[in-house]
C-alpha cells in the first residue's frame, strides 16, 4: 500500500504490489469520517450505511474511513478547516456555528418522534440546512440522537423538585443550560469526551442523553438512576467539508446526497430499536429506572422559565415548529 498526499485528501493506490501484468492500480480517495460513541451505535449505523452507498455509487473511487472522536465541537471545526471530510454530531455545540439551530433545542418543543422527524424532513428543516454554507459547512442531512433523559448517581428523580440542586452536565448549549437552571439544577457544560471522567470523579452528579448514547457508551457503569424525562429532542447532523463537496463531479455529488439519505434511514432505525430494547437492557445492567414520570410537571416547571430559556431565539420559527403537522 503506498500513500501519496494531495490537497489534504489522501489518495490510496491499492494493489500496488500486484506488479506482474496486474490491472493498473485503482486510485481511491479517502473520506475521513469522525463522530462520537463508536461504530456500534446509532451514529455508526449512519456511517456504515453512508460508506456502503457512497463507495458503491462511486465505484469504489472513494473509501470512507471512520475514526472515533468524542469531542463534537472539535469534529465540526475539523470539517470547517478540512482536516476531515465529514462528521455526525448532535446539535449540542452546533448552535455555536449556526445559531439558528438552537431553536430546535427548546425542551418539549416536539410532541413525539414523528413530529420531530417529519419537521426536519419538511421545508422548515431543509431551510435550516441551507444556513450552514455561509458558515463554511455543508449540511448533508438531518440524523437523530433521540429524546434525552436524565441520569444521576444521587437519587431517584420523579419530579422537577428532585432535580433541584443536582450538578448536571449539559452539552455546550446555552438553551439547555438555561432549562436546567430553570429547574434549579447546577448545569455544567462540557464536551462529551469529558463526561465519563467528570461523573467518575463526582465533578457532576448527573447528565442527560438519549437511550442510544446511555446504552452504547455504558453510562450505567457511572450512573445509578435513569428517569425517562424525554425533556428535549436531540437532532443530529451529517456535515461535510464544502471544498470536499465542491470537488465532487455531478455523479459523485448525487451519490453523496443518496448516501446521506441512507445514513439518516439507518440511524433512525437504530435509534428506534435501541429505544425499544434499551430501557430493559439498562435495568438488566443494574440501573434503577423511573418510567412513570410526571411529564406535565416538568413541562409546567420549564414553561415558567420559557422567556429566559427562549431568549434570543426566533419566536416565529418556534411557532411554526410547534404548529407543524404532517402534510401542513
Ligand atoms: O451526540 O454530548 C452529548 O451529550 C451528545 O448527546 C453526544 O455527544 C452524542
Amino acid at each position: 500500500m503506498t500513500m501519496t498526499r494531495r490537497t489534504g485528501l489522501k489518495t490510496l493506490a491499492i494493489g500496488a504490489t500486484l506488479a506482474l501484468g496486474a490491472a493498473p492500480a485503482l486510485a481511491q480517495t479517502q473520506v475521513t469520517f469522525q463522530h462520537p460513541i463508536g461504530i456500534n451505535s446509532h451514529y455508526g449505523a449512519g456511517t456504515t450505511a453512508f460508506k456502503e452507498t457512497f463507495e458503491r455509487l462511486t465505484n469504489n473511487r472513494f473509501r470512507v474511513v471512520y475514526q472515533r472522536n468524542d469531542n463534537e465541537r472539535e469534529t465540526i471545526e475539523a470539517v470547517q478547516i478540512g482536516t476531515i471530510e465529514c462528521t455526525i454530531t448532535s446539535t449540542g455545540p452546533v448552535g455555536n456555528f449556526v445559531p439558528e439551530t438552537r431553536n430546535l433545542d427548546v425542551p418539549f418543543l416536539f410532541r413525539d418522534t414523528a413530529h420531530a422527524r417529519g419537521l426536519l424532513d419538511s421545508p422548515i428543516g431543509q431551510e435550516l440546512l441551507q444556513r450552514f454554507p455561509a458558515r463554511g459547512i455543508y449540511a448533508v442531512a438531518w440524523l437523530e440522537n433521540g429524546f434525552r433523559h436524565m441520569t444521576n448517581s444521587r437519587r431517584e428523580v420523579n419530579s422537577p423538585a428532585d432535580v433541584r440542586g443536582l450538578k448536571v452536565r449539559t452539552m455546550e448549549n446555552p438553551v439547555h443550560m438555561r432549562a436546567f437552571q430553570t429547574l434549579g439544577a447546577l448545569p455544567t457544560p462540557m464536551a462529551f469526551s469529558e463526561l465519563v471522567p467528570a461523573l467518575q470523579q463526582g465533578t457532576v452528579d448527573g447528565q442527560e442523553n438519549p437511550i442510544p448514547v446511555i446504552l452504547n457508551n455504558n453510562l450505567n457503569q457511572v450512573q445509578r438512576f435513569l428517569t425517562l424525562t424525554g425533556h428535549v429532542y436531540s437532532p443530529a447532523l451529517l456535515l461535510c467539508n464544502p471544498a470536499f463537496v465542491s470537488r465532487l463531479n455531478a455523479q459523485d455529488r448525487a451519490a453523496l446526497v443518496q448516501a446521506g439519505r441512507d445514513a439518516a434511514a439507518a440511524n433512525r432505525a437504530r435509534v428506534t430499536s435501541d429505544e425499544q430494547t434499551g430501557v430493559d437492557e439498562l435495568r438488566r445492567r443494574g440501573m434503577t429506572v423511573v418510567t412513570q414520570v410526571d411529564s406535565a410537571a416538568f413541562q409546567a416547571a420549564l414553561a415558567s422559565g420559557a422567556t429566559q430559556i427562549e431568549q434570543g431565539l426566533d419566536s416565529a420559527l418556534l411557532r411554526r415548529i410547534r404548529d407543524w403537522r404532517p402534510g401542513s
